[in-house]
């Protein structure tokens, strides 16, 4: 079975740990979001992609959710004790080692595709982790500019307005900058088109999923697909289970809600949607829309509670196929 998942980083990575559980046999490839990468200290950091194949691979940070277990921060202390910043970023020892590894493979002339790769040579995530481009897409987020005389705004980037801001100002808009240009990467368009089932793991609608689905080619890849696609909703009870995404649905002028999710991505995308069953209420309304849904536990407690929502979700793919 080929099942192709677009995932941005904590809620995709452990997604796909349950889906893995859930079908130990499956053929399974990951387009990772890009758009969080962010250069820092001359070094590409790929956040999405790494939490992906740290927590497949067995080495990410369990609680935090990102980062390095066991991980150390002397390069950080050392470079603040320079007075070089950012200091807002956490970058960690070992997690600065993947940093370099990449931007010298990058600036020998590979791309961001081969070099993730070749990082997964090490991990051994278990899955065909591609990102969604070579080319790069950076995530803005546009806010109000409290330094500027009269009111205007200013773009940051995505790190910057979740790390340092902490989501804690009005986003106005996302932009999703260089995506139009971008390309898919070699295999995403293929592994679309040849998939037997396509999910949408609980990632981020607008800064995880939105952005993978703003490459030019893979929405229209993803609604031409024969397979079925099947989405589990990442807002439980009207609110996310963590991060932002209620303050970047705002700023598309979608609501937090289960049901309001799956219409933005629409029937032309999703034949199937599955919302927790504390959102059971949401079922006749998604399915009034077009999109086969139901309402079953979407907390991704451990393995076991997740291998079950990995299975939900393959169960509607095989009722809508
Ligand atoms: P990020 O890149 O680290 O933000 O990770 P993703 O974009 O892949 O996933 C983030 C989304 O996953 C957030 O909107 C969360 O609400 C959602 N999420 C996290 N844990 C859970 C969970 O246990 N259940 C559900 N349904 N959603 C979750
Ligand atoms: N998230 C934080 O909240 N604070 C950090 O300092 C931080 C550092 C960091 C370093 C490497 C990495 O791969 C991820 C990191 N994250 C950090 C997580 C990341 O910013 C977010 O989880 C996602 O990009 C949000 O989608
Ligand atoms: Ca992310």
């Amino acid at each position: 079975q080929r099942i192709v998942v677009l995932a941005g980083g904590i809620g995709g990575a452990r997604f796909l740990r349950g889906l893995k559980s859930a079908v130990p046999g499956a053929d399974i490839t990951v387009i990772g979001n890009t758009g969080d990468d962010i250069h820092l200290f001359g070094l590409k950091v790929c956040p999405d992609l790494d939490t992906v194949m740290y927590t497949l691979g067995g080495g990410i940070h369990e609680e935090q959710g990102w980062g390095r277990a066991g991980e150390t921060f002397a390069v950080k202390e050392e470079l603040a004790a320079y007075g070089v910043g950012p200091e807002w970023f956490g970058l960690g020892d070992r997690d600065f080692a993947t940093h370099i590894v990449r931007t010298q493979m990058l600036g020998a002339g590979y791309p961001l595709s081969a070099v993730t790769e070749a990082l997964c040579e090490r991990w051994q995530p278990g899955v065909r982790l591609l990102p969604m481009s070579d080319d790069r897409v950076e995530t803005h987020v546009l806010i109000d500019d409290p330094d500027a005389g009269a009111p205007s705004r200013k773009a940051v980037h995505f790190q910057e307005y979740w790390v340092r801001l902490r989501a804690g100002v009005p986003a106005h808009a996302i932009i999703p900058v260089g995506a139009e240009q971008a390309k898919p990467a070699p295999g995403v368009l293929e592994a679309i088109a040849a998939a037997d089932v396509i999910l949408f793991p609980p990632s981020n609608p607008v800064v995880s999923i939105g952005t993978v689905l703003a490459v030019p080619g893979i929405r229209e890849a993803v609604a031409d697909a024969s397979a079925p696609v099947v989405g589990l909703s990442p807002i439980v009870g009207d609110a996310p289970v963590r991060g932002m995404a209620d303050k970047v649905l705002a700023a598309v002028g979608v609501e937090s809600t289960a049901a309001a999710v799956a219409g933005h991505y629409g029937p032309g995308l999703l034949d199937g949607w599955l919302v927790d069953t504390v959102d059971a209420g949401a079922v006749e309304k998604v399915e009034a829309s077009g999109i086969r849904c139901r309402a079953v536990p979407l907390m991704m407690t451990d393995t076991e509670a997740t291998a079950a929502m990995a299975a939900e979700a393959l169960a509607l793919a095989e009722e809508v196929r």
